[in-house]
């Protein structure tokens, strides 16, 4: 018994012995590892798309750690783009900020810790236009310890021109080998970037109609506006005559966010929707910007409308009953012409 009881203890010694160096070489890769593993945090920019308006301005975000303390640290990041000949297909880089955010924010905060940037922007010949390179990086080793926000601003169009519309003007494309973040502090490591995709759009995101009433049309909207000065919901006859228009949302600071919303929207002459249009305008809503949404009024929809009607009715007061009877006929009169 007593054999038998040390023998368990010796093997229990030996266990111990193993799992004492297999933690001993655990902490050794973990050692050798934070200088690797957790510099590099992310960007807002590689392999995302960003939108911007004409003339607009996008940050490029890059966010990393320096976690050793008796080693400064040192950062580059640059990114690549071409300009097609184009002072419209060019990007201007305005400024660069670089500063502590420990609390992971990506604000400066009220009392900003700013890092000095050096900033370069060299330009050669490529495949489609000039080849731009623009470099930001720290000039001495940063002492500190601490997470830190890169941020370049830059602006679609250049020379004073606006960027034009595009579906894709891509930055650090897979084969400019150079655009890089270099970070260093015992090690120096390098992460290649993935393509960004600027699109330089009007509007983005997606607004749809749908039949209140008769009277009144439902608009869901979840957009973003890069231009314009109202937005209106303008009302039209089958055959595309104007019939009156309701400006929804004016006096707003681009580029603006719409809450994503549902709406109504009553025709303002009181009488039946046939067709309607989402329109971003300039101050005068005839000049038209762009038409973000169509609608019509077709028999599936007042069919839709009357089965709303049918299903209404039982519940409905007596003043109700009565403008669910006119909202009736006036379908009724409606449908004749409605396309199906
Ligand atoms: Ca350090
Ligand atoms: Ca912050
Ligand atoms: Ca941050």
């Amino acid at each position: 018994m007593g054999e038998y009881w040390s023998e368990m203890v010796d093997g229990f010694k030996c266990a111990s012995c193993i799992l004492l160096i297999f933690a001993a070489v655990v902490s050794m890769v973990f050692v050798c590892a934070p200088a690797s593993a957790l510099d590099f945090i992310s960007t807002n920019y590689s392999g995302q798309v960003i939108e911007v308006g004409q003339g607009g301005i996008f940050v490029l975000r890059t966010e990393f750690m320096f976690d050793e303390p008796d080693f400064p640290g040192y950062y580059a990041i640059t990114v690549v783009w071409e300009d097609n000949n184009r002072a419209d297909e060019n990007f201007t880089v305005l400024y660069t900020r670089a500063f502590f955010d420990n609390d992971n924010d990506n604000l400066p905060g009220p009392s900003p810790v700013w890092l000095e940037n050096a900033t370069k922007l060299l330009s050669g010949s490529g495949t489609a236009g000039n080849s731009w390179t623009f470099l930001v990086s720290n000039t001495t080793g940063i002492p500190d310890d601490g997470y830190i926000d890169v941020e370049i601003y830059m602006q679609a169009g250049s020379m004073g021109f606006s960027h034009i519309l595009t579906d894709n003007h891509p930055i650090n494309k897979p084969e400019w080998w150079w655009a890089t973040i270099e970070l260093a502090e015992p090690t120096l490591l390098t992460y290649h970037l993935e393509v960004t995709t600027i699109r330089v759009v009007i509007w983005s995101g997606s607004a749809t109609f749908r039949l209140e009433n008769l009277y009144a049309v439902n608009l869901y909207k979840d957009l973003r506006l890069y231009d314009g000065k109202k937005l209106v919901v303008k009302f039209y006859t089958y055959d595309n005559l104007f019939e009156n228009e309701s400006v929804i949302h004016e006096n707003f600071t681009l580029p603006w966010r719409v809450v994503p919303e549902n709406e109504n929207v009553a025709h303002p002459s009181g009488i039946g929707v046939k067709r309607a249009r989402l329109d971003l305008t300039s101050d005068n809503t005839e000049n038209v910007i762009s038409t973000i949404a169509t609608f019509v009024v077709t028999k599936d929809v007042l069919w839709g409308r009357l089965v709303g009607i049918r299903g209404e009715w039982p519940y409905a007061d007596p003043p109700t009953r009565d403008a669910l009877w006119k909202e009736l006929m006036g379908i009724r009169g409606q449908w004749p012409y409605a396309p199906s």
